[in-house]
């Protein structure tokens, strides 16, 4: 097996096939960054390309993240013992008052297979929480969902009260969320789906 193959694996939602490859790559002494970069972050990158022009959907998606975490975590012990360096760290959470999650999961798990380190706070996230998982994480980017309507004033209010703290980088999404209030809100980015979040952020972030 060679890298392309773990690519490939992923991208047949085969978990197996990407442990498998993972680990023949790993015995071969292949440097970790290149195993993540060019099997797991490559496909999911691809993955997000097919998302954006509808030749796969949620659950496609959802099964490649599945299959890439399983990659990530026979490399998560050797990364932290590795000179690879996280694109930086992302807090994410639904905002106050919203249990919807799924979207949000996706996103979560687009910016992991994207190389960021991301902090998932769960639902009903309150402002408070938001910004003590800032300071304590040091991180770079907030990345924040609804999807109600009746929870886009709790976005308005999280993006205001972590740019009071000095928190600019924030990220929206969700259903009812538009460029438009992205803009009205002054949240610095919007993207309509998840693979889109990790695009994105790495402009935030000026990350390759
Ligand atoms: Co709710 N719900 N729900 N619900 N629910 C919607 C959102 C709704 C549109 C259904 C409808 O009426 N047609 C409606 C909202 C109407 C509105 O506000 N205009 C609604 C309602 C009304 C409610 C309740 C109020 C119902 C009630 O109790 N009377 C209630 C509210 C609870 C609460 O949050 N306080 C409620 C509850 C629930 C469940 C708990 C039952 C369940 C959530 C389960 C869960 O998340 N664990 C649920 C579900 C499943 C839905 C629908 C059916 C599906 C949502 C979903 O997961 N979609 C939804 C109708 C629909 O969307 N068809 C609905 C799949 C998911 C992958 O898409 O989350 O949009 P989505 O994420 C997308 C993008 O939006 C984007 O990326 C993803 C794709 O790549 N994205 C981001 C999301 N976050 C992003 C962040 C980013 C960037 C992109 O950057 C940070």
């Amino acid at each position: 097996m060679a890298i392309k193959d773990i690519y490939e694996a992923v991208l047949a939602y085969d978990e197996t096939k990407v442990k498998e490859g993972v680990k023949e790559e790993i015995s071969a002494g292949t440097p970790v960054d290149e195993i993540l970069s060019n099997g797991l972050i490559n496909a999911m990158d691809e993955v997000g390309k097919r998302f954006s022009d509808g030749s796969i959907f949620v659950p496609e998606m959802l099964m490649a993240a599945q299959v890439m975490k399983g990659g990530m975590t026979l490399l998560k012990p050797l990364l932290a013992n590795s000179a690879v360096e996280s694109k930086g760290t992302v807090v994410i959470g639904t905002v106050k008052g919203d249990l919807h999650d799924i979207g949000k999961n996706l996103v979560a798990m687009m910016l992991e297979g994207g190389g960021f380190t991301v902090i998932d706070l769960g639902v009903d996230v309150d402002n408070n929480t938001f910004i003590e998982s800032v300071k304590e994480n040091n991180a770079q980017v907030v990345a924040l969902s609804a999807l109600l309507t009746t929870t886009m004033p709790a976005m308005k209010d999280a993006v205001a009260k972590l740019k009071e703290v000095g928190m600019s980088n924030i990220i929206i999404g969700g259903a009812p969320i538009t460029k438009e209030f992205a803009v009205e809100i002054g949240a610095a980015g919007f993207s309509i789906d998840a693979p889109g979040a990790v695009v994105v952020t790495r402009q935030l972030l000026k990350a390759v």
